[in-house]
């Protein structure tokens, strides 16, 4: 379950809003803010999801994060959505083991999906993640695009390069992304650039984002804008 809603679930109430610790309202997930151009009055977690019937009953459509553990997907939810915590962030990587929906301004989802591959999870747990993903990313047809997660300092491994050869072939359009532009210098990036659009063969060099320094979040926030625009006929499913 999201921190935010175990914290400011009803039982807390009390301590949240007369105790020491009382968060500033601004932090709740009821404040208005806006975030590379684009403005956010609402974002509620709506739910976890361990199987395909656990997805949630409402059409609307979604938006997925995937991408190795520790590459920052939750981070980049949050400071998109404009929010310090309402996604799980995990020092200890691998922690996410369910799919959490977050429902934006009521019109769509942002879907946070488990890290790929994380090696001290047992196999038989991982592979059950990679056939859960891979069937919702095959059936769910809300889902409008799938942002998949490269840190720019590694360029991609191949469980990088076949998880997204993988979902490309499902129909399901792919946004790459490079997360962690805070860690690189300027040479650093434009090698980092041209590794990743020669590993996943992408007609430009991806978009390079930080979610500490807030980098590329307005462009970001287009292109999955755009994305759910885009209705897919062809994709069949759920
Ligand atoms: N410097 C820097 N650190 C980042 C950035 N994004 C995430 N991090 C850090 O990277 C670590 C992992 O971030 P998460 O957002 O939890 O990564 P994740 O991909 O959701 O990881 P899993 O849930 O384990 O799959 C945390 O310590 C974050 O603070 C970034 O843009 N810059
Ligand atoms: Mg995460």
């Amino acid at each position: 379950m999201s921190p935010e809603v175990k914290k400011n679930g009803p039982q807390n109430a009390p301590e949240r809003l007369v105790g020491k610790k009382a968060r500033p309202l601004k932090e709740t997930a009821q404040a208005e803010v806006t975030v590379g151009g684009y403005k956010i009055t609402s974002v509620e977690f709506v739910k976890s999801a361990v199987s395909l019937s656990g997805l949630p009953k409402e059409r609307l459509p979604q938006i997925a994060f995937l991408g190795r553990s520790n590459v920052g997907k939750s981070s980049l939810m949050n400071a998109l959505m404009g929010r310090k915590n309402l996604v799980k962030v995990s020092s200890t990587p691998g922690k996410t083991h369910e799919l959490n929906f977050f429902r934006v301004n009521k019109e769509f989802f942002l879907v946070d999906l488990p890290g790929v591959g994380f090696a001290k999870v047992g196999n038989s747990l991982r592979d059950e993640m990679s056939v859960f993903i891979r069937d919702y990313v095959e059936k769910c047809k809300d889902l409008r695009g799938l942002v998949y997660l490269v840190d720019i300092r590694h360029g991609g491994h191949a469980i990088d390069i076949e998880t997204v050869e993988s979902i490309r072939e499902t129909g399901c359009p792919v946004l790459l992304i490079a997360s962690k532009r805070d860690k690189v210098n300027q040479s650093e990036l434009a090698k980092g650039l041209k590794l990743i659009q020669q590993n996943f063969d992408l007609e430009e060099k991806p978009l390079c984002v930080s979610s500490v320094k807030k980098n590329g979040l307005d462009q970001l926030w287009q292109d999955i804008l755009y994305a759910i625009s885009q209705k897919n006929e062809k994709r069949e499913g759920l």
